[in-house]
């Protein structure tokens, strides 16, 4: 008993969060790129407020960790360790600068074709994300990110031209990262800022809907092009727990959880379920459905789904009840029964177990975790190791979590990937000094540093896990 042969075991990044080189070979400017670290991040985000001038801000992710120069010898790592598969997100603006012009950028293209290659040398798979937060701002300014349909040309072109350029050398693809992050995070999630006095519900429901339909026409492109090809739906998955039996905190753990499987009830089952339906209405919105959307959505359901999972949540009837968790999203209140990382993410790796089953339950189709780790301070000792005992501990217990969803529950998982097995930019910080990597990058929130990677102690731990396929912790 263990995990199955062939288990995708690997580890994760985002082309924002690593590459840097944002104005290299022709790259064209995107939502992300305007997101300085500090105060105004949360509110840019949200929609709230905006910039549209980079030279009056610092942003470490404009150089990030100089992935684009160091691609090489970061896989070469990756492959050092093991890895078979190694997830990456898709510059928008490396393919399209603008995102509708006619014809793509091929500088672009190969950057990641060379990507894609040197993962073979290694046996190393590919798990390719198309979008992971991720807009070019032309759209933005010229449709108003998501909220107009035309976006969904603009994205099923890209994702042909992927799909035709990369037949062969890819076959697992995730269309959007965390879409139900459009209702937390919709400037990042779908290029919106809101109007004022819009109904924003109306407006993340269009951008959410036409990402929808996005991911179904891309989904039956890459089937066309190649039956080969494996597509999935992405989640930030995390369980919400009632904070107490009182029926009501049941009811509204319910309720919250359906705030986010509602993106991948349409994804996986094709339609949208009534919940959603009376969900939408009672805040005065309605789907922007076209003629033939419902048979676009029914037909071209996802292969498998993936998830993030970083934490469980907690939910109260009551608004005014418990303290809610820092520096996350989604707001939780305070489970008394968790741990909490110095950024205030409670650590729960039954919930792990616990989130598998029911993702399951619900959709009956293999898994794939993409995202999974802790993000913490590290320190270089004077003989120069990094000894991040509490990585390895809190990545021990949740794949041992994963073991018992699989071994114990019967749960089918694809494959594993922990988030930023390299250091990377923060997404909910833009620093560096929130590091989740096995790989420690010489970086600081300042922009000093020489971008030399370092083994952690993480490293040979995790070397030893996908060596004993998963058997010895
Ligand atoms: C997810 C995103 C990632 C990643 C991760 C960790 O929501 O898909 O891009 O950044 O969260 O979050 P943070 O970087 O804020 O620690």
């Amino acid at each position: 008993m263990g995990f199955k042969e062939g288990f995708l075991w690997g580890g994760a990044t985002a082309a924002n969060q690593v590459e840097g080189g944002i104005f290299e070979d022709g790259r064209g400017l995107a939502n992300v790129d305007l997101m300085p670290h500090g105060t105004d991040r949360y509110a840019i985000g949200t929609g709230e407020k905006w910039i549209d001038r980079i030279d009056d801000h610092y942003f470490p992710s404009h150089q990030a960790v100089d992935f684009y120069h160091h691609y090489k010898e970061d896989i070469a790592l990756m492959g050092e360790m093991g890895f078979k598969t190694f997830r990456l997100s898709i510059a928008w603006t490396r393919i399209f600068p603008l995102g509708d012009e006619l014809e793509p950028n091929e500088k672009g293209l190969l950057f990641y074709e060379n990507i894609f290659k040197e993962c073979k040398k290694y046996g190393i798979e590919p798990l390719v994300t198309i979008n992971h937060f991720d807009c070019p701002m032309h759209l933005i300014h010229k449709f108003g990110g998501w909220r107009n349909r035309e976006m969904i040309d603009c994205f099923v072109k890209l994702a042909k031209v992927l799909f035709e350029r990369y037949n062969g050398l890819v076959k697992y693809w995730l269309t959007f990262n965390e879409i139900n992050m459009i209702l937390h995070f919709p400037f990042v999630a779908a290029g919106l800022r809101f109007k004022e006095g819009e109904n924003r519900t109306q407006a993340m429901i269009t951008c959410a809907h036409h990402e929808l339909v996005a991911s179904a026409l891309v989904t039956k492109l890459a089937h066309e092009i190649n039956p080969e090809n494996m597509i999935g739906c992405m989640l930030a998955a995390g369980s919400y727990y009632p904070e107490t039996c009182n029926p009501e905190d049941y009811w509204k753990s319910i309720c919250d959880d359906r705030e986010s499987y509602m993106f991948i009830d349409v994804q996986s089952r094709g339609y949208y379920p009534n919940y959603a339906l009376k969900w939408i209405e009672k805040r005065n919105a309605e789907i922007p459905f076209a003629e033939n959307d419902v048979n676009i959505l029914k037909e071209n359901t996802v292969d498998f789904i993936s998830f993030s999972y970083y934490s469980s949540r907690v939910s109260s009837a009551n608004p005014d009840k418990g303290k809610q968790t820092e520096s996350n999203i989604f707001a939780s209140v305070v489970n008394p029964y968790l741990d909490t990382s110095d950024w205030g993410w409670q650590i729960d790796p039954l919930g792990l177990r616990i989130t598998m089953n029911e993702i399951y339950d619900r959709y009956q189709k293999p898994l794939f975790i993409v995202e999974n780790g802790l993000g913490a301070k590290d320190k270089i000792e004077e003989d120069g190791s990094i000894q991040d005992d509490y990585r390895i501990e809190y990545l021990n217990k949740h794949i041992q979590a994963m073991k018992d969803a699989v071994n114990e529950d019967g749960v089918d998982l694809m494959g594993y990937t922990t988030w930023g097995c390299i250091d990377l930019i923060s997404n909910g910080t833009g620093e560096m000094e929130k590091r989740y990597g096995f790989i420690y990058v010489d970086r600081d929130n300042d922009g000093h540093g020489t971008f030399k990677r370092i083994k952690k102690k993480s490293f040979d731990w995790y070397k030893k896990v996908i060596a004993t396929n998963g058997e010895d912790l």
